[in-house]
């Protein structure tokens, strides 16, 4: 794990002049803001990424590309392939959007999208995403700590979790109309992972709003659990004293548990979680070593002190 975080690296540091940041550039340019991202993404959310800062929290590993990122999802909502999600999700619209708070909370209401946004600080944070499959790659998020607007609604002392909702329209998530998985999607935390600083919601990557497969236009990062706590395109979050129910759990329970941390030393009953196939290394590459907690033990590990992580997976 040494080495693993720098935080006093800038993300400008790893990567000197990406594509990315020209293609920012070129849209903030432009007039006609919306065109940039619109061209290649019809359906994107009109959120307002404004100014954002570097996050401390970064990886210093090198983001996988925009195209790497954008076309290898995981998005059941639109398919069970790969390639599905960037062939099928600017079907969905994103604008408007509102999410719903309720439950154990103090201001509970349903919030439009842009109010969010405009009252949160946004970070870019490159994180590792690792998927239960056994790959991973590298994404540039920009996005807030979900601490931020769990303050904001203020849970009450009782509250213990966190659940939450994807959005469900199979007019326009095509795979809604079949019942390979019991829609909505719904996931959970604990409200301390919750709180977290490493737990953000995303609103973008690469500089854009967040492209219509990667969940736009609201999505949650958790990055030391694998990608499927990870849940898209958020309609609602509601704060609970009971564990929530979870999308993946309930279909496999031996095979994807509540926590879902990432751990090398459990395997999940069909392949081992110790290694990683790094998306966009090729074909020949070695596969990389997993890290416990992803790599970002140092900020979670004391989150499950005294639990038996074999049982509790
Ligand atoms: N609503 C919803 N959220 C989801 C999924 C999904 O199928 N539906 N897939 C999860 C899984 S398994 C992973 S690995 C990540 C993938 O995120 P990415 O496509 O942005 O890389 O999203 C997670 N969030
Ligand atoms: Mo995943």
């Amino acid at each position: 794990m040494p080495g693993a975080f720098k935080p006093d690296l800038k993300y400008s540091d790893v990567t000197p002049h990406s594509a990315w940041l020209n293609r920012r550039q070129i849209m903030a340019g432009a007039a006609g803001l919306v065109l940039g991202s619109q061209l290649a993404f019809p359906a994107s959310a009109a959120v307002n990424l404004g100014g954002y800062s570097q996050s401390i929290y970064s990886t210093d590993e090198e983001p996988n590309s925009f195209e790497d990122v954008t076309s290898y999802n995981n998005f059941y909502e639109f398919g069970s392939g790969k390639s599905d999600p960037s062939k099928y999700a600017s079907a969905l619209t994103t604008d408007p959007w509102s999410v719903e708070i309720d439950g154990m909370c103090r201001n509970p209401g349903t919030y439009n999208l842009e109010e969010i946004v405009e009252q949160m600080p946004l970070e870019e944070r490159i994180y590792r995403l690792r998927c239960v499959e056994a790959w991973s790659m590298v994404v540039p998020w920009i996005g807030f700590e979900l601490a931020a607007l769990l303050n904001w609604v203020e849970p009450l002392p009782g509250a213990k979790y966190v659940a939450f909702e994807t959005l469900h329209r199979p007019d326009e998530m095509r795979a809604q109309r079949t019942g390979y998985l019991d829609w909505p999607y719904i996931e959970g935390l604990r409200l301390d992972e919750a709180m977290n600083p490493l737990t953000i919601m995303a609103v973008g990557l690469y500089g854009e709003v967040l492209p219509n497969q990667n969940g736009a236009p609201i999505r949650l990062v958790v990055p030391w659990k694998y990608g499927f706590k990870s849940i898209k395109s958020i309609v609602k979050i509601s704060l609970t004293d009971t564990e929530p129910r979870t999308t993946w759990n309930e279909i496999a329970p031996h095979e994807y548990g509540f926590y879902a941390n990432v751990n090398p030393e459990v395997s999940h009953p069909r392949w081992s979680q110790a290694s990683e196939r790094v998306i966009g290394a090729g074909l020949f590459a070695a596969r990389k070593p997993t890290l416990m907690f992803n790599g970002y033990g140092e900020y979670v590990a004391q989150l499950y002190d005294g639990m038996d992580l074999t049982v509790l997976y």
